[in-house]
């Protein structure tokens, strides 16, 4: 089977990114990162993607007068790469619907929360405030709707009375390097499409929770 072109799109540390890239390496995905895009110029993911010689692209949405004028580039700078899959990973701005729709079924994502619980921002401080006694990681395919595609697979993590959002956050961490690289695998297999809003493995529509036996 031909291997996947993978362009990731991170704005910070690129943690989900160093846990893809290693998932290439050992051939865990049958794949390899053809390009590492961020609106951000000091994002540490950078420097872990060159440390793994994949090619960065700096793409600042400062530099762009409206969200339709960059999302225009970025979609301009991803099709350089001709990529089979355009992963989120820790990316930091709302995409347009235009290009959400050219890449669907094609763009995944990573949220640090059970969906659809906590879409948006600071999700970690509201499972907190809501006394959640679990929390967790979804992975989905990315529509118009923020946060609001089918989701591929959910990780859960236990919400204890000490924990802080940053403790929680480090719980929650741990699981997405594990669930992300499977979800890209899946994808690189060929297992896994989105079909008419849902999102389907192995010829079996996905529940809302995510996959089940995941394998
Ligand atoms: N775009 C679409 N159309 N659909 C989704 O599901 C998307 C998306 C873009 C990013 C990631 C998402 C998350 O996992 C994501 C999913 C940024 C914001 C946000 O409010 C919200 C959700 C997500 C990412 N961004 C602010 C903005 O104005 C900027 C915040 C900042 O720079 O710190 O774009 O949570
Ligand atoms: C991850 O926890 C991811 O779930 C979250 O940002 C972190 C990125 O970490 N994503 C969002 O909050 C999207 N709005 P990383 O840069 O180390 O992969």
């Amino acid at each position: 089977m031909k291997p996947i072109r993978i362009v990731v799109l991170i704005s910070g540390s690129g943690s989900n990114l160093q846990a893809i890239i290693d998932a290439c390496q050992n051939g865990q995905i049958n794949g390899s990162i053809a390009a590492v895009i961020s609106n951000k110029a000091d994002a540490y993911g950078l420097t872990r993607a060159t440390q793994a010689n994949i090619p960065t692209q700096v793409l600042s949405h400062k530099e762009f007068a409206s969200r339709e004028d960059y999302d225009g580039a970025l979609s301009q700078l991803i099709d350089k790469f001709c990529p089979d899959l355009v992963v989120l990973a820790g990316f930091m701005r709302i995409l347009t619907p235009s290009l959400v729709q050219k890449f669907k079924g094609k763009m995944l994502n990573i949220h640090p929360s059970l969906l659809p619980k906590y879409q948006g921002l600071n999700t970690h401080q509201r499972a907190i405030d809501a006394n959640d006694s679990e929390h967790g990681v979804s992975v989905h395919f990315v529509t118009e709707e923020l946060d609001g595609g089918p989701v591929v697979l959910q990780a859960k993590v236990p919400v204890d009375a000490t924990d802080t959002a940053q403790t929680l956050a480090q719980k929650v961490h741990e699981q997405e390097h594990i669930i992300y690289p499977l979800v890209v695998k899946w994808f690189s297999e060929r297992r896994l499409t989105m079909e008419a809003e849902h999102a389907v493995l192995d010829n079996q529509v996905i529940p809302a929770q995510g996959a089940q036996n995941p394998k």
